[in-house]
């Protein structure tokens, strides 16, 4: 089973994670996060930073981890434009350097590194696509007020029954894609950047035919630095989604068009939290 290159192969997890000025968290988030992956996968890891040109200088710390680590690598993008496009590039890079597993985490903490863990095993054993999910039954969110909590939800609920999917979280940033998964996704024609980009995302998996499961997670609030969500970013992700739905469909990998009338009578299953 193993190579030569305890690096390279097709059961390789990337964990992608997109910084825009988070210099106060990157280092520790990369470190939290490697020690996580090292254990969950005898250190064949890679830690893929994509920073879009922050001011605070990220861009460099990211440089120096690279140069200090041979799992990090870094992507710098010139402009800012969302966790979408973001996203994209460092899937894009992770499938050209054979990566088996692409995972998404936010860079500040608010998901917990040591639950990437979970997801990737929620994968091996037999998922396509591992959601961490606030909102099954031992998943939750910390420190939000009930406004908060209730747009959030409330989102999710009105993605979730527009699509006509049984995905709870549908907005969440925190995933685990098989390397198929993303492969079935046409990225060209992805356009959305913020939740409505992990709508998308997870919405297309479903559609293509993939088991999607959902694992139990609890969010918290940042502590250091600054959230980049707007409710500009929020009000994409309300006209998007009907437009996922009934609007013109992206051509569908020839590979999983089969399954796709199978994919829309059984959409995801909530998956059973592996703590019990
Ligand atoms: N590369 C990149 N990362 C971004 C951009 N916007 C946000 N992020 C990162 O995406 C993650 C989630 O963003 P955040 O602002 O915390 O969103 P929130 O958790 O919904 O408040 C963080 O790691 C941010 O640094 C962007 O335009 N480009
Ligand atoms: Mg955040």
């Amino acid at each position: 089973m193993s190579s030569a290159d305890p690096h390279a192969g097709r059961d390789v997890p990337w964990l992608i994670l997109p910084t825009y000025n988070e210099a106060e968290n990157i280092e520790a988030i990369v470190a939290a996060a490697g020690r996580a992956l090292g254990a969950a996968n005898d250190n064949a890891y890679k830690i893929l930073i994509v920073d879009d040109g922050s001011t605070d200088g990220t861009g460099e710390i990211a440089e120096r981890l690279s140069a200090e680590r041979e799992q990090v690598e870094v992507l710098h993008r010139t402009q800012k434009n969302g966790i979408g496009p973001a996203y994209l590039a460092g899937f894009r890079y992770a499938l050209d350097h054979g990566a088996g597993y692409a995972m998404e985490m936010d860079s500040d903490f608010s998901h917990d590194p040591a639950d990437l863990a979970r997801l990737l095993a929620a994968v091996r054993s037999g998922a396509d696509l591992a959601l961490g999910s606030r909102y099954v039954p031992g998943g939750g969110v910390v420190d939000w007020g009930l406004l908060r909590r209730f747009i959030s939800e409330g989102g999710s609920t009105y993605a979730r029954w527009v699509l006509g999917v049984r995905v709870r979280d549908l907005t969440g940033g925190f995933k685990c894609f098989k390397r198929d998964v993303l492969e079935a996704i046409h990225f060209d024609s992805v356009r959305s950047q913020g939740y409505a980009f992990q709508v998308e995302l997870t919405y297309r998996a479903v559609r293509a035919g993939f088991k999607v499961v959902e694992v139990p997670i609890v969010f918290k609030d940042r502590e250091l630095g600054q959230s980049k969500m707007s409710w500009r970013i929020a009000a994409e992700a309300m006209w998007l989604v009907p437009r996922l739905r009934f609007g013109r469909q992206p051509p569908a990998a020839p590979l999983r068009a089969a399954t796709q009338s199978e994919a829309h009578a059984a959409p995801a299953e909530p998956h059973t939290s592996p703590r019990g």
